[in-house]
C-alpha cells in the first residue's frame, strides 16, 4: 500500500517520498499481550516473580518479557503529520543506543522498533554500545544482533558512563547524522522523517522527538504531559518541561506540527549532524556516568550559534522510572552534582551563583580541569548565558525574583493599577489605570513575600493608617517588606497589620483591613508550586 502510494507520488514528484508505513509483523497475534500499546496485566500466579523482576531494572521486567519485540503501538501524532511530504533524498542516520545492564527485552524492542518503523533507506546502522554490563547478557546478545544486518555491537572493556558511552558509539557511526537514543524506547509510526527534513534543512539544528510515556509499571503506551510544553531547567540543575509561553506559541501561530524552540532536552533522545556535533564538541568526556550532560549540550547549542527543537510529528516512547536501578562506581549524588558544577562554571557565567546558592555544597566539589571546555567555548565565540535567557529561556524565574503572582495588581472596582511610576527610590507607590501599558506596572509577590518591581521593594515604616508606601530596595529580610495575599484579593502588611488601600488620591495607602472593595487587588498571572 505504502510502496504503490510511494509510486504514485514519485510518478507526480519525483524528488518526494511519504512517511515510511510500517506492515504488521509476519507473526503478528493481535490477542498477544501489550498489543497496540496497551497495559499488560500480570497474572495473580506472576506477581511474585514480577515483582522480583521490578527491582532489576526498576520497571516490570515481566511484562517487558512476555509482549512481543515487534508490538504494534498507537499514532499519537496529530493528525495533520499524516499527509506530510519528505523529499526523496534525505540523509541517512545512525542510530546510538548506550545501555548498562539493561533488560534484554527492552533493548531488542527498541532495536526492532526502529528496524520495523523505519524506511529501510533511511537507517544506515545502529551502533549498540555495552557500557561494561555484569549481568550475562551479553553473550545471548552478541548471538541474536548476528542476523540482524544492519546492527553493530561495542563493548567497553571498563564502565564509562552514558556520556563517555555515547562518544565511544558516535565515533562508529558513518552515516550524515546521528540519532541517539535510550535502550528502553519504542519508535513509532513517522519518527524518523521529521527528525532527519530538519537536520538535513539546518545543519545547526538538534532536534528532539515528542517524547510519549512507556508506563514503568504496565508497559502502556500513552502520550506524555499533554499541552504545548518544551524543556527547561531549575536552579538544582534538573532538567524540567515547562508550558510554552505564549509569544512561543504565537510564533508557531499554535500550529501544532510545526517544531517547537526549546531551551533544553531531556537528554537521551535526539537526532544531530554528525559533523556538526563534532564541531561543537560532542561532549564533556570528564562527565562520570549520569546526569548534567543534557543541560551542557543544550547551552553549547544555543550559545555557540546552533538551535535545539522539538518535533511535534515525531513521536519515540521511552520508560520512565522512578529509580535508577543501577550502580554507580563512586558516590551517585556527587557524581551528577560534579558534572552539573562543570556545565554550570563552563557556560552560566554569574548565573552559576545561584546555582551555588540553592546547594551551597556544590562549591566545593572539585569539578577537575575545565580549561579544555573553555578553550572551544572562546574558540566557538559562544554566546554569554545571559543572551540565552533572554533570547531562549525568556520565561525564566531568576531567584531573586521568583514570582508566587506577577504582572499588573489591579484593584477590579477602579480599574486603577499599582504603578512605581519610574520614581526614584524613597518616593511613594503611584497608581495608574490598568489600561496603561509599561514595565513599572509589572509587580511581583516573591517566594519572600516581597512585592517587588525589579529590585525595588514596596516598604512600609509608617504604622498608621493613612500612610503611604514606600519604594526601597528589596532586602530579602522581610520586616516592614513583608506582605500576605489574602484570599479575598486583601494585601496585608505583616507587621503593621494594615491592608493596601486604592484610597482617593493619587497614592495608594495603608488602612486598617475591612471589607471593602478598595481593598481588593488581582494580580495577572498567579504560580502555584
Ligand atoms: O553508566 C551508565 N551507562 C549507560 O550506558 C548509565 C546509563 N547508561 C545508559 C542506560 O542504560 C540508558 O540506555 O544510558 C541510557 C540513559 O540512562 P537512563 O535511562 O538511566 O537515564 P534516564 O532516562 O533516567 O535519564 C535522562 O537523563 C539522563 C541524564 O544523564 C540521560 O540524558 C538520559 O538519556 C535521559 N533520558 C531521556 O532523555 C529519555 C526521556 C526522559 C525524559 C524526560
Ligand atoms: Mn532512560
Amino acid at each position: 500500500m505504502a510502496d504503490s502510494n510511494n509510486t504514485l507520488l514519485q510518478s507526480i514528484n519525483p524528488n518526494k517520498r511519504l512517511i515510511f508505513q510500517p506492515t504488521l509483523p509476519h507473526n503478528f497475534n493481535p490477542n498477544a499481550i501489550g498489543e497496540n500499546g496497551e497495559s499488560v496485566i500480570v497474572p495473580d500466579k506472576a506477581k511474585a516473580e514480577s515483582d522480583k523482576l521490578f527491582k532489576n531494572h526498576g520497571f516490570n521486567q515481566w511484562a517487558s518479557d512476555h509482549m512481543s519485540l515487534h508490538r504494534t503501538l498507537p499514532d499519537l501524532r496529530p493528525s495533520l503529520c499524516k499527509s506530510q511530504v519528505f523529499p526523496k533524498d534525505l540523509p541517512q542516520t545512525s542510530v546510538v543506543i548506550v545501555f548498562h545492564n539493561e533488560a534484554l527485552s527492552t533493548l531488542l524492542r527498541t532495536v526492532h522498533s526502529v528496524l520495523d518503523r523505519s524506511a529501510p533507506d533511511l537507517i544506515h546502522q545502529i551502533i549498540l554500545v555495552d557500557d561494561f554490563s555484569s549481568i550475562k547478557g551479553h553473550d545471548p546478545l552478541k548471538k541474536y544482533i548476528a542476523d540482524l544486518k544492519k546492527v553493530i555491537l561495542v563493548r567497553n572493556p571498563k564502565r564509562e558512563g552514558l556520556i563517555r558511552s555515547r562518544i565511544i558509539g558516535y565515533s562508529r557511526a558513518t552515516a550524515p547524522i546521528v540519532t541517539f537514543l535510550d535502550a528502553h524506547c519504542e519508535v513509532t509510526i513517522g519518527w524518523l522523517e521529521p527528525l532527519l527534513d530538519r537536520v538535513h534543512q539546518n545543519r545547526s539544528v538538534v532536534v528532539c522527538p515528542e517524547i510519549d510515556v512507556i508506563d514503568d509499571k504496565t508497559f502502556q503506551y500513552r502520550a506524555g504531559s499533554s499541552g504545548d510544553i518544551r524543556g527547561v531547567f531549575n536552579w538544582d540543575m534538573k532538567f524540567r518541561w515547562r508550558l510554552t509561553p505564549s509569544q512561543e506559541q504565537k510564533r508557531r501561530n499554535n500550529y501544532n506540527v510545526l517544531f517547537a524552540r526549546s531551551p533544553t532536552m531531556a537528554g537521551g533522545l535526539f537526532a544531530i549532524d554528525r559533523q556538526y556535533f563534532q564541531e561543537i564538541g560532542l561532549y564533556d568526556s570528564q562527565m562520570d556516568i549520569w546526569g548534567g550532560e543534557n543541560l551542557e549540550l543544550s547551552f553549547r547549542i544555543w550559545q555557540c550559534g546552533g538551535q535545539l527543537e522539538i518535533m511535534p510529528c515525531s513521536h519515540v516512547g521511552h520508560v520512565f522510572r522512578n529509580v535508577i536501578p543501577y550502580k554507580f562506581p563512586k558516590d551517585a549524588g556527587l557524581t551528577i552534582n560534579k558534572n552539573s558544577v562543570r556545565t554550570a562554571e563552563v557556560w552560566m557565567d554569574g548565573y552559576k551563583e545561584f546555582v551555588y546558592q540553592r546547594q551551597p555544597y556544590m562549591r566545593n566539589i572539585h569539578f577537575g580541569n575545565i580549561t579544555e571546555r573553555l578553550e572551544l567555548r572562546k574558540k566557538l565565540q559562544c554566546k554569554s548565558f545571559k543572551w540565552y535567557l533572554d533570547h531562549v529561556f525568556t520565561d525564566v524565574i531568576l531567584p531573586n525574583e521568583s514570582a508566587i503572582a506577577k504582572g499588573k495588581v489591579r484593584n477590579p472596582e477602579s480599574e486603577m493599577c499599582l504603578n512605581t511610576l519610574g520614581r526614584p527610590k524613597h518616593a511613594f507607590l503611584g497608581l495608574s489605570p490598568c489600561a496603561h501599558e509599561g514595565k513599572t506596572m509589572i509587580i511581583s509577590l516573591t517566594v519572600l513575600n516581597e512585592l517587588a518591581m525589579d529590585e525595588v521593594c514596596f516598604d512600609v515604616s509608617d504604622h498608621q493608617s493613612g500612610g503611604k508606601i514606600t519604594l526601597l530596595d528589596c532586602h530579602s529580610m522581610g520586616g516592614n517588606q513583608f506582605w500576605s495575599h489574602k484570599k479575598n484579593g486583601k494585601l496585608q502588611h505583616r507587621d503593621s497589620g494594615l491592608c493596601l488601600d486604592r484610597g482617593t488620591g493619587i497614592n495608594p495607602v495603608m488602612q486598617p483591613c475591612k471589607d471593602v472593595p478598595s481593598q481588593i487587588w488581582t494580580f495577572d498571572n498567579y504560580y502555584p508550586n
